[in-house]
């Protein structure tokens, strides 16, 4: 997308890739040892009295995928910054560089502080200090500031990219410029600054005082706006414009509806008079189903829509792209829906057992689970037939302007004979939806 042949640090990049599958090794290994048993959090004291062996493979496991995440965001960083073929200016870099950038500096601001975290609970499981043991003069509260200093903007890390990918989908395929350029790309930037300061919205019950609850309620009604020029910006982009409603937009389309009431019950919770009471409960599990199966899984499945042409050569199946489409919006409406009005109703978070009261929210869940599942089965089968025998893709199938759909699909290795020449913006359709003209001027010369 921004012309370089390679990352700027190939052999990084393989480190980056590998560490991830000793990690999964540690993780599904330490089920030997009855598995690590306090939840994604590992808040102290529950993971320092619980299956310790495990729970220190699964220490050993973050800190090995952190690093990866640091490590890859670090070339990330410089590719972007270093590698842009010099015709490209910077508002010529296709936005969802921008947002990978912007993930990429917040991913190395936060994960340290998160393995600096981990460390020490693996000093207090193995080494006998006692940082976060109550018992010992340690506090538990730090442990939950550690974490949740990486973990709050892990859910940017994990939507940013996302934003990025709609950015890409959403003109091509209304054949429009992207409206707000500049905006969209500097609220990736906004997210990142000031993502980093809405940490204790997760911690509104853990004897927080009144004066930082106000204060994390204001950074987080904030940090809001940013996110909300985005969905301006797609809409506004799709006003007026040649819609096709190929399963890339569909998924698209779907992402924008699901992920505003995901955000919208996300800025309920960043009201801390509001969270206390449900904080713990299901309109949690609510809220984050929405956003990341609604935008990010959605969105991850546009992108593959989008560029598995490029990626393979060969088209994906549309027709099945629906009833995949159709599936999934409908599963997930079904299966997440209701668990905001279970949250409403006082059912807690992370239960094996729930209240009978509950069932017949509950069992709605269960289809829609169900549902969810099946639509897996007609994806599956689009992606290895198309990979197989789908027809032809050529190089541009969806006439899109920005870089990566001038070279061969899939890919020649190291991406180009020469080196493109930019000679337009990423987005410069024109506004009557015909660009078959511009897209033709894509040159590549020695
Ligand atoms: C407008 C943007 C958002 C706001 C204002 C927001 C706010 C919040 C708040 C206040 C909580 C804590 C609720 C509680 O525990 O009582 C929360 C939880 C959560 N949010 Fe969001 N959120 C937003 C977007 C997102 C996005 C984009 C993601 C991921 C893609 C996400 C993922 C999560 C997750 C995973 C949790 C639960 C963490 C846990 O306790 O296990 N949120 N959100
Ligand atoms: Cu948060």
């Amino acid at each position: 997308m921004i012309g370089a042949r390679d990352m700027a640090f190939p052999k990084l990049n393989a480190v980056a890739f590998w560490l991830n599958p000793p990690a999964g090794l540690l993780v599904l290994g330490s089920f030997i040892f009855g598995g690590s048993q306090s939840g994604w959090t590992a808040y102290p004291p529950l993971s320092l009295v619980t299956a310790p062996a495990a729970q220190t493979m699964w220490i050993l496991a973050i800190v090995l995928v952190g690093t990866s995440s640091i490590l890859g965001s670090l070339n990330f960083v410089v590719t972007i910054w270093k590698m842009k073929v010099p015709s490209m200016k910077w508002d010529e870099l296709p936005l969802f560089c921008w947002a990978i950038l912007a993930t990429s500096v917040l991913a190395l601001l936060s994960t340290p502080v998160l393995a600096a975290g981990l460390v020490l609970l693996l000093f207090d499981l193995n080494f006998g200090t006692s940082f976060f043991k109550p018992d010992a003069g340690g506090n538990v509260i730090i442990y939950q500031h550690l974490f949740w200093f990486y973990s709050h903007p892990a859910v940017y890390l994990m939507i940013l990219p996302i934003f990025g990918i709609m950015s890409e989908v959403v003109p091509v395929h209304a054949r429009k410029p992207i409206f707000g350029y500049k905006a969209i790309a500097y609220s990736s930037l906004a997210i990142c600054v000031v993502g980093l300061f809405v940490w204790v919205h997760h911690m509104f019950t853990s004897g927080t005082p009144g004066w930082m609850r106000m204060f994390f309620t204001i950074s987080t009604l904030i940090v809001a706006v940013p996110t909300g020029v985005k969905i301006f910006g797609w809409v506004a982009t799709l006003w007026g414009g040649k819609i096709r409603f190929t399963t890339a937009m569909l998924f698209a389309l779907g992402l924008l509806s699901m992920f505003v009431m995901g955000g919208l019950s996300g800025v309920t919770m960043g009201t801390a008079p509001f969270d206390v009471h449900v904080h713990d409960t299901y309109y949690v599990v609510a809220h984050f189903h929405f956003v990341l199966f609604g935008g990010s899984v959605f969105g991850i499945y546009s992108g593959i829509y989008h560029w598995f042409p490029k990626m393979t050569g060969r088209m994906m199946n549309e027709a099945w792209g629906r009833v995949h489409f159709a599936l999934t919006f409908i599963g997930t409406v079904l299966t997440f829906l209701p668990m905001h009005e279970l949250g409403l109703q006082g059912m807690p978070r992370r239960v094996a057992m729930y209240d009978p009261q509950f069932t017949g929210l509950n069992e709605i869940c269960t289809i829609g689970a169900y549902i969810l599942g099946l639509s897996v089965i007609p994806f599956t089968i689009n992606v290895l037939w198309s990979w197989m025998a789908g027809p032809k893709a050529g190089d541009n199938p969806w006439q899109a302007l920005s870089l990566e759909w001038t070279t061969s699909s899939p890919p020649m290795v190291e991406n180009w004979e020469v080196l493109p020449v930019v000679t337009h913006g990423p987005y410069d359709y024109g506004m009557n939806g015909n660009n078959e003209a511009i897209s033709d001027s894509v040159v590549t010369e020695g």
